[in-house]
């Protein structure tokens, strides 16, 4: 049988590794979209994707759409994660954050209906929406797929667009397009100012001696966070289903940023209130206090269920941090890079 195709944008991100490791060690074939970086960008997907399957990985934009990709490739399942994905970022490019976030899924599902009407795509392609529980916003927790929206930043603002034009497409062309709304989820491939992530390598850091502080915004938000591989099975379960549909994602329980950075420190045997200060740069315009999920739906419907609960997390991100740094540390040729970041200041 011929081997199932797969195109992923965001590949080079945190749930486009977890996701490639899991389409190949199902057997797909899969090929990822990659913008050109001025420093490589590829650190998460080397270990899958070696010089010889360069063939596999394609320099393409959401911003410019990956239409002749597309066309070329007859993916049997399209999985949209590429986007700008940082919140507190949209508000400083939030044009920008509608072009790639929001019309960056239009320009695929347009291709899409384009290729199935003109003979080119197979009618049973199969499309992926990375929704987010920021769409919720300022809704009151539990969320479920039944919650309204009430997004409050402008990334929020252009999920909640491409997850109608995902259903618009859905209803209007019979395609096979779903949402999985996804809760906050996290692992040691985490991008560094995500604020577990950044909790996790600077509690590291101290413990080491190597930094004196660590500065965080709010402390009294609210999140359901999951660990990323979890997710990524939730993800490619949501395409295997009978029929296109919308998904909730979560572990249905949430702790607030302190909770989770005086878990770090604990863990660490750190005394939190030396080491944590507050800088009002790191809040933004409109905060989103609570975000809890109710996953019902797919825990019934799919039979998925999170492997990994907060304290597994918590202690899975902080080992890894700490084995990297200390390997860091210990590594002659990274010591030398690792002082002139010292002496640079501050991150
Ligand atoms: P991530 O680590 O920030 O990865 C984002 C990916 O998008 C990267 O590969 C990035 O490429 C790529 N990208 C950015 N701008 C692009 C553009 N103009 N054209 C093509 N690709 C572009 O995010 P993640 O945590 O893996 O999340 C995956 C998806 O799920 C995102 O859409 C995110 O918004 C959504 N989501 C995430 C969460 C979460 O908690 N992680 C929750 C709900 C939804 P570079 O590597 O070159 O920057
Ligand atoms: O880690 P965060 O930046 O994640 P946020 O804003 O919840 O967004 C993430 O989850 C969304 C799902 O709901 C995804 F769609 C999105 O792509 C992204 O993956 O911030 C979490 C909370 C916020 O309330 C923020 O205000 O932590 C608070 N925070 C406090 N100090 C901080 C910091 N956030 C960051 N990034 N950095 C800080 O220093």
């Amino acid at each position: 049988m011929a081997k199932k195709k797969a195109i992923i944008t965001g590949i080079t991100g945190q749930d486009g590794s977890y996701l490639s490791e899991w389409l190949l060690s199902k057997g797909y074939e899969v090929h990822g979209i990659i913008r050109r970086a001025s420093s490589l960008n590829t650190a998460r997907i080397d270990p899958y994707f070696d010089p010889e399957s360069k063939n596999f990985l394609h320099y393409g934009d959401l911003a410019d759409g990956i239409d002749n990709l597309i066309f070329e490739i007859k993916p049997d399942e399209i999985y949209n994660l590429g986007a700008m994905s940082h919140v507190k970022v949209s508000f400083d490019v939030p044009v920008y954050t509608g072009d790639v976030t929001g019309l960056g899924a239009t320009r695929i599902l347009d291709a899409i209906r384009r290729g199935i009407e003109n003979g080119i795509l197979d009618p049973g392609v199969k499309y992926y929406q990375a929704s987010s529980s920021e769409m919720f916003g300022t809704t009151e927790p539990p969320q479920s797929e039944n919650s309204p929206f009430n997004p409050v930043s402008p990334y929020g603002c252009a999920k909640l667009y491409a997850y109608h034009m995902t259903r618009a497409y859905r209803k209007g062309y019979k395609m096979f397009a779903s949402n999985g709304i996804l809760f906050n989820h996290e692992s040691p491939r985490r991008g560094f100012n995500f604020v577990t992530k950044k909790i996790t390598k600077t509690a590291c850091r101290i413990k080491l001696g190597v930094q004196d502080s660590l500065t965080l915004g709010n402390l009294s938000a609210l999140r359901d966070w999951g660990f990323s591989g979890d997710y990524v099975r939730a993800i490619w379960m949501i395409l295997q289903h009978n029929e296109p549909d919308d998904f909730v994602v979560s572990t249905g329980e949430y702790h607030t940023v302190k909770e989770f950075a005086e878990k770090v420190f604990e863990y660490l045997d750190l005394d939190f209130g030396k080491y944590v200060r507050y800088d009002k740069s790191y809040e933004r315009p409109n905060e989103v206090p609570a975000l809890l999920g109710d996953s019902s739906k797919i825990k019934k419907v799919l039979k998925w269920k999170p492997t990994v609960d907060f304290n597994m997390l918590v202690k899975m991100m902080v080992d890894a941090d700490l084995e990297y740094e200390k390997f860091i540390l210990n590594s002659p040729s990274q010591a030398i890079f690792f002082d002139a970041k010292k002496k640079g200041g501050k991150k």
